[in-house]
């Protein structure tokens, strides 16, 4: 019989020992509408991080972080010299956040192997859990910084020029984050430093769309996931009294931004709603009623399926900006780009064959959020299993899975996983 069937280890994954773990981490960084607001690199997360560690010696799991603060939870196999199976998510969450968006991936990668080594099923492959470092991008733009790093996509070198509102660099919020930490073991920056390359990939994550709960499904077999591009827009004017500057000798950057924006919006149109543009956090200066601003920032998320769509589009995004301002500076700079992935099948059917094994009504779909896997595709298959949110809602306080269907999902991941660690 396949691990993925086996009986004791789907009874072994506890609904009420992981919901139990999932409200005590939301209590860390807790805001009103049962949301969370916990940054990456701050002291709330490595509290979060620590009750984690905690769980995890506790049922014998090795700890260890790498130098940009992704912190591992490994189940040794019988096989230690065996490329690891790897899962996990991130535990950051946005400024208005949720009690799931990523912290459920890891919590439910730790149930799932509890409920391996509970179960006495054993293992070839080592099975890691990966906490990724600053996933979302709120602190510090842009997101999947730590996956990025891990995978070889970004130099560490960009670390100086990314900084938090209060102007501290990442730079100087990781060493102080690693400082705190020194007491963990350390590993290699993943297989660009000679880390052990994992031999597949499979993240649980909450679908944040509405699609599973709308069509009364239980688990999402996740098919990919769309491009993202991130850019900032600054636009710099001249500040001038609002009551004496006659309108023709503004240099008003709100209102060349209004303009920016309304181009972008017609660049953008989409009757088909595929493509996804969103501009939604804006900085002015000197942001007061009776001076006219001087400087307005503002950040373009921009999001498609299709590669050649999020090329021109993205490329067309200066252009159409620099034709509609009338009096500022502009200066437009990528912060994001990763492209669209396909997730392998063997990993995507491991997962339908779990969730099928277990009564569960499945579909392959893809992920309009982007996530730590996205980075993972080019290192080895790589795949993710969702569960259902409520009316899709996200990146919002009121964001919600139920017990039930998170624990339905933490069973499919554990088979997947036996399956794929063999
Ligand atoms: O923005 C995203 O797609 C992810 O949830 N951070
Ligand atoms: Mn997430
Ligand atoms: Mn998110
Ligand atoms: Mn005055």
């Amino acid at each position: 019989m396949s691990s993925a069937t086996a009986p004791n280890l789907i009874a072994a994954v506890s609904q009420e020992r992981q919901w139990d773990r999932l409200m005590q981490l939301a209590r860390l960084g807790a805001i009103p509408g049962d949301g969370v607001n916990r940054p990456c690199l701050t002291p709330l997360d490595r509290e979060a991080r620590r009750l984690l560690i905690g769980w995890a010696e506790a049922i014998g799991l090795s700890v260890s972080v790498d130098p940009i603060g992704n912190l591992f939870l490994r189940h040794e196999g019988t096989d230690p010299a065996a490329a690891p199976v790897m899962t996990g998510s991130h535990m950051d969450t946005q400024p208005a956040g949720g009690r799931f968006d990523g912290i459920w991936g890891v919590v439910a990668g730790l149930e799932a192997v509890q409920a391996i080594r509970e179960s006495g099923v054993r293992t070839t492959r080592s099975i890691e859990i990966v906490a990724w470092t600053n996933e979302e991008g709120g602190r510090f733009a842009p997101g999947c910084m730590g996956s990025m790093a891990w995978s070889g996509h970004s130099p560490a070198d960009t670390w100086d020029a990314v900084t938090d509102n209060d102007g501290v660099t990442f730079r100087d919020a990781l060493a102080e984050h690693r400082a705190a930490e020194s007491d963990l073991a350390q590993r290699p920056l993943g297989p660009v430093e000679g880390g052990p390359k994992p031999y597949a990939y499979l993240e649980a994550h909450i679908e944040q769309g509405p699609r599973l709960e709308a069509e009364g499904l239980d688990i999402g077999v996740v098919s990919g996931i769309q491009g993202s591009r991130w850019f900032l827009v600054e636009l710099r004017g001249e500040s001038a009294h609002a009551g004496t500057a006659p309108l023709g000798m503004r240099r008003d950057a709100v209102q060349d931004m209004i303009r920016a924006v309304t181009a972008l919006n017609a660049l953008m149109a989409d009757p088909e709603d595929i493509l996804r543009f969103t501009v939604a956090r804006i900085e002015v200066e000197p942001n007061t009623s009776n001076s006219v601003a001087e400087v307005v920032r503002f950040t373009i998320d921009f999001r498609h399926p299709d590669k050649e769509v999020l090329i021109l589009n993205g490329d067309a995004i200066e252009n159409t900006i620099r034709s509609a301002v009338k009096n500022c500076d502009v200066t437009v700079t990528e912060r994001f780009h990763a492209v669209p992935v396909d997730f392998d099948t063997v990993v995507q059917d491991a997962v339908e064959d779990a969730a099928r094994a277990q009564g569960l009504r499945s579909v392959r779909m893809p992920s309009g959020a982007f996530h730590d896997a996205q980075f993972m595709v080019p290192v080895c298959p790589t795949g993710m299993v969702f569960v259902p949110s409520h009316k899709g809602i996200s990146h919002n306080p009121a964001e919600y899975s139920s017990p039930e269907q998170l624990a339905a999902g933490a069973r499919v991941l554990a088979a997947a996983l036996a399956t794929l660690a063999g």
